[in-house]
């Protein structure tokens, strides 16, 4: 089989700076362009191209240039910075999704990737292991975009014979980079005070359960979807449930507390917790497990020590970097 060229958009946010260096071990560094619209240190260790993806014509530029096989499409607004300009959010996460569909399929690409959400669920659904052929009726922009999305992927499948995969993620623990305006930040969040001996006050509720994935499960997910054999997929998924983790913040607060036991979280919630409050508590993905063999690796204790090893290694080279130049 030839090697891909990936260009993954969006390269600089949580998934995308993650996802392109698996992706550059996996394929090698010249076969995989990240790009984003503004620079991002992945251009140090690779290919880079500055893109804004509602340009279509830019898009256009790099996929001849570089001769692009498969597109990564990680560009988004999330949900709760989605919410404070709705129509902007509309703008940026459909435009450039449609700009990426029409790229690929006149250059005939070979596969594309779309990450969806569970915040395509909404108040009505199922909260517990919500299935995956629910009613989906979101209530944030973010959430309409990205059922909307969905729909867009199925119809360029069926009606130009494209290839393209879609995961519904929850929400996404990594010590690599930051979590980037959702309502499921403070997953993230939460790590950085512990590790830095900070209490820490969470925007949600403690009793607030919540569908969640640690980073290496989510991007093994993504990588074992786009290798998958296309007969082993359900063309009647747009894009599949992707399970793994739940918790609430006061759970999540006593896991930690077991590797770090002075730790301390208040809660305090705000405008997120009503977006909360519309999703699942958790998910069933038995179609991602049954058609392509899913199945996750962390629980939440081995995620949280190893989230906080991997955070005091980073906090301590950055110290130690900073003495250097001092
Ligand atoms: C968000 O909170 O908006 C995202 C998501 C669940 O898609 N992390």
């Amino acid at each position: 089989m030839n090697k891909p060229v990936v260009l993954i958009t969006g390269a600089g946010g949580q998934i995308g700076s993650v996802l392109t260096e698996r992706l550059r071990l996996k394929w090698g560094k010249e076969n995989v362009i990240a790009s984003d619209i503004r620079w991002s240190p992945l251009a140090k260790e690779g290919s880079f191209e500055i893109l804004d993806a509602l340009d279509i014509k830019r898009l256009d530029d790099i996929v001849i240039t570089h001769k692009v096989t498969r597109i990564y499409h990680l560009v988004a607004i999330l949900s709760a910075n989605g919410e404070k300009d709705p129509l902007r959010t509309w703008d940026i996460n459909m435009n450039s999704w449609l700009n990426v569909l029409e790229t690929a399929k006149k250059h005939q690409l070979e596969r594309v990737f779309y990450p969806s959400s569970i915040a395509v669920f909404g108040p009505h659904n199922e909260r517990v292991q919500t299935p995956q052929n629910s009613n989906l009726n979101p209530t944030t922009v973010y959430g309409l975009s990205k059922v909307a999305g969905e729909n867009w992927a199925t119809y360029y499948n069926s009606k130009f014979g494209m290839d393209i995969r879609s995961l519904r993620f929850p929400g996404l623990i990594s010590y690599q980079s930051p979590a980037g305006g959702g309502t499921t930040d403070y997953a993230v969040d939460i790590f950085h005070k512990a590790v830095l001996s900070e209490p820490f006050a969470c925007f949600l509720k403690n009793d607030t359960r919540l569908p969640m994935l640690y980073m290496d499960d989510a991007l093994r997910a993504t990588i074992e979807l786009m290798q998958v054999h296309p007969t082993k997929l359900n063309p009647a998924i747009s894009s599949y449930n992707l399970g793994g983790l739940n918790f609430t913040p006061k759970e999540l607060t006593s896991a930690i507390q077991k590797v770090i036991p002075t730790f301390k979280a208040t809660y305090e919630p705000d405008s997120r917790q009503v977006i909360a409050d519309s999703w699942p508590d958790s998910i069933n993905d038995s179609d991602a497990q049954n058609d392509w063999n899913w199945k996750p690796q962390f629980d939440l204790d081995k995620m949280c020590v190893t989230m906080i090893e991997e955070l005091k290694k980073k906090y301590s080279a950055q110290m130690s970097d900073s003495i250097a130049k001092a």
